[in-house]
């Protein structure tokens, strides 16, 4: 054989068509959608250039300058500055805080934490799953099954938000830190729309002798653009994913302080000039407890996603996801539904349908049927994560298109059309799954609202690819997506 191997430098269409074909149907099912899943995000092309980069070709395991295999002195660079952007994003002097880069992802990220600071079966409390917390911070179900990782390895105690006001009730939180005496309180959600008091927190972290993490995962773009409370004053670790309101490609960071620690933050017994020991610990947790290699084309296109979090226009859109997220909470509410805590003070609204008497998975099977995307959401009291009560509607990504407070409030009118129709099916097929599966899948309302939505979707642009250089548009062209069902 002469040359590289055969498909070494083919274009995907050419060498594998039915991949190529997968992915150009999904791009087409992002077109022609409506996308309001909080935690999803439409990234850029230069971000997708650098994550189909050669840099996945490469082993990099150890830290810049300090790796177990040569050849790396372009990664070095991007590394490094990947991590001067990270630290600029939020503001943070070098002397005092340290990033690592490394994290494939909120996950692994948040794993390599607990692995840095916590003992096996040290105590942790974090923001209970049903009440918009993460699974990672510690979920065990209502009959004492654990669920996560997190709550296998660690002694978790959830607190919870207030089943009347959805908000964290901070006095209770810190009447169970008192007992339960965790090593670690983590903060950040991912269903909990209203900012974090990160000044009580510190204070009850203080009492109870805790170290403080925040996951700003949701709202990492958010804090970047100052249109959230900012962790980082009150917080020894934050940790976070990239790609969704910070709008990068799917990967993971964690934040850890460095150098003298302030008189305020020593513990009993340290003295002045004692310095924080996260870094060795943390980066020692990513590689080699954790982690092998790092995903040098991820680290380059988050590189890219941070130079862009530091502009105006970044500014411009967290402000507009804020806006937009408001608008379509209003519209809901003036429509008579129930938004827990009545509003939002970030990029989404957690929607209680338990008055409608719908659960959330059937919200969500009608609206994936016309081109909505949103999931399903356990609201406070919830036992069932699959037929929960509510939804999560977020607009990090339709914002990255585009949308405005009245684009936000037609799509509010597109939800209330898609709640009058589960529950005419009710009506019609009964409540029972399958029955009413059946129903809502032949329902003629049901296919007039997936053509209203296309129609909607694809008047807005795309970030991150061409539209009209999809191989399937002039087949699509004209005919929408749910003239086709
Ligand atoms: N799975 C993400 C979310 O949807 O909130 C969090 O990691």
């Amino acid at each position: 054989m002469e040359g590289v191997f055969p498909e070494g430098l083919k274009r995907l269409r050419d060498a594998d068509a039915e991949v190529f074909g997968i992915i150009e149907d999904e791009k087409v099912r992002q077109w022609t959608g409506i996308e309001l899943i909080a935690s999803e995000n439409f990234t850029s092309s230069p971000v997708i250039e650098a994550l189909g980069s050669c840099l996945t070709n490469k082993y990099s395991e150890g830290q810049p300058g300090a790796r177990y295999y040569g050849g790396n002195e372009h990664i070095d660079r991007i590394e490094n500055l990947c991590k001067s952007r990270a630290l600029d994003a939020y503001r943070l002097d070098p002397a005092s805080w340290g990033v690592n880069v490394q994290p494939y992802s909120g996950s692994p990220a948040n794993f390599a934490v607990y692995t840095a600071l916590l003992n096996p079966h040290d105590r942790i409390m974090g923001l209970d799953l049903p009440s918009g917390g993460h699974l990672t911070h510690g979920y065990y179900t209502a009959n004492g099954k654990k669920i996560s990782a997190t709550s296998i390895f660690f002694e978790s105690l959830a607190y919870k938000v207030n089943p009347e006001t959805g908000l964290i009730d901070y006095d209770k939180l810190q009447e169970r830190a008192l007992d339960f005496r965790p090593k670690m309180i983590i903060c950040g959600g991912s269903a909990y729309p209203r900012d974090w008091d990160y000044k009580r927190l510190y204070e009850i972290a203080q009492k109870a002798g805790s170290y403080l993490l925040c996951d700003m995962a949701h709202i990492s773009g958010l804090v970047a653009a100052e249109e959230a409370a900012q962790p980082f004053e009150y917080c020894d670790i934050v940790s976070t994913t990239t790609h969704k309101s910070l709008r990068g490609p799917r990967a993971g960071m964690i934040f850890y302080r460095k150098g003298a620690k302030p008189t305020a933050r020593m513990s009993k017994g340290e003295k002045e000039g004692v310095t924080y020991d996260f870094e060795d610990k943390i980066n020692f947790a990513v590689f080699p407890a954790l982690q092998g290699g790092p995903h040098n084309h991820q680290i380059a296109a988050l590189a890219v996603a941070l130079k862009y979090a530091k502009t105006p226009e970044f500014k411009a859109y967290q402000k507009q996801v804020r806006a937009n997220a408001r608008a379509i909470g209003k519209k809901l509410m003036s429509l008579g539904y129930k938004m827990v805590t009545d509003g939002t003070d970030n990029h989404l609204v957690l929607w209680d349908l338990k008055p409608q008497g719908l659960t959330g998975n059937k919200l969500e099977k009608a609206c994936d049927l016309c081109h909505i995307t949103l999931n399903k959401n356990a609201v406070v009291g919830d036992v069932s994560a699959l037929a929960p009560g509510g939804a999560r509607v977020g607009t990090p990504a339709m914002t990255s298109r585009g949308l405005k407070e009245a684009d936000f409030e037609q799509i509010g009118e597109f939800l209330h059309r898609a709640v009058q129709i589960c529950l005419e099916v009710q009506e019609s097929h009964g409540k029972l799954l399958k029955d009413w599966n059946r129903g809502i899948e032949e329902n003629t309302k049901l296919k007039e609202l997936a053509h209203d939505v296309v129609k909607f979707s694809t008047s807005f642009e795309m970030p991150g690819f061409d539209v009209k250089a999809l191989a399937n548009y002039s087949d699509f062209n004209g005919k929408l997506h749910g003239e086709k069902n």
